[in-house]
């Protein structure tokens, strides 16, 4: 095995992985992924115990057990180029020895599950309603960094480009799927299944309009008619996809859940977000322990 150099794998004076402050025994291998550093208390105070916890920039760390299961939850702050971070580091702390600084022969599989928030498509998945991501679409370029292979589903990338007239410009969307286990265990009848678009931005990238004029006026209109196999293209949010590409990369299995806090459909709001994150936390954290 070939040791990576110190530039590439960067480890704290402590022994802890660079951005995370993490040591390979502070990590459960099953883990939740929330965007907002205090959406991480809002889970562990569910937990019957914290073990262990740790903060460094916007990734904040807790593990501990829930009803007996020890989960990790981690912040990964806002995008796919925070998912870039988080995913390789967490990837590191099992899959890499930090004495040799080589990979090891026998490999570990996290599952990974994002409870997030999101901006619907579709005038029927009004604010306040759950959705799990089936499939993801990046617009973010992030994942075309990596030699993507078969990781990728390229006849819904060709069929979404087609329906979307997508600007190559601003890069070639890829389209990557969620684990087959991970949705069958969490699908319920309280909760919305489809297409998950993921940015690279909140506005211009999911065609909100403040003061600037967008590269393509029509691009939500045209996202929200794509269907694949029966799916919609239903909710916009910044991570998803990066999630799903980089852990099927790496041998990881991934599921992103959403809170529907915004409906770009009717341009309404959530009159309370923090309800329905806490109605998604409760399912989440009840799902993980079947
Ligand atoms: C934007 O407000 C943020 O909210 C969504 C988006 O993906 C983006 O990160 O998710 P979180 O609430 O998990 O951060
Ligand atoms: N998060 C997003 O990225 N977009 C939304 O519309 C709502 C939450």
């Amino acid at each position: 095995m070939e040791k990576i150099k110190d530039s590439e794998l960067i480890l704290n004076p402590d022994g802890s992985v660079y951005h995370l402050n993490l040591k390979p025994e502070n990590i459960a291998n099953d883990i939740i992924f929330v965007g907002d550093q205090d959406r991480v208390e809002s889970i562990t105070k569910y937990f019957d115990s914290v073990e262990f916890s740790t903060q460094k920039r916007e990734f904040k760390t807790q593990t501990g057990t829930y009803k007996g299961k020890r989960l990790t939850v981690i912040s990964t702050g806002i995008g796919p180029d925070n998912i870039d971070i988080v995913l390789n580091e967490l990837d590191a702390l099992v899959n890499i020895d930090f004495a040799t600084k080589t990979a090891k022969s026998n490999l570990t599989s996290l599952n990974i599950v994002r409870v997030g928030t999101s901006g619907s498509l579709q005038a029927d998945i009004p604010v306040d309603s759950l959705l799990m991501s089936a499939f993801a679409i990046g617009t973010d370029n992030m994942l075309r960094s990596y030699g993507l292979e078969n990781a990728t589903n390229q006849s819904i990338e060709k069929s979404f480009v087609n329906h979307t007239n997508w600007d190559l410009n601003k890069g070639l969307p890829y389209v990557v799927s969620a684990d087959s286990d991970l949705v069958k265990k969490f699908k319920a009848d309280t909760v919305f299944e489809g297409i998950t678009v993921t940015a690279g931005g909140f506005y211009g990238a999911q065609g909100r309009v403040l003061r600037l004029k967008l590269n393509d006026e029509l691009l939500n209109d045209k996202i929200d008619s794509f269907e694949f196999d029966g799916l919609k293209a239903t909710n916009l949010e910044m991570e998803t996809a990066a999630i799903y590409g980089l852990s099927k990369l790496l041998g990881h299995k991934a599921l992103s859940l959403n809170a529907i806090v915004a409906n770009r459909k009717n341009g309404t709001f959530s009159a309370d977000p923090y309800k329905t994150i806490d109605e998604l936390i409760q399912f989440t954290l009840n799902k993980i322990i079947e």
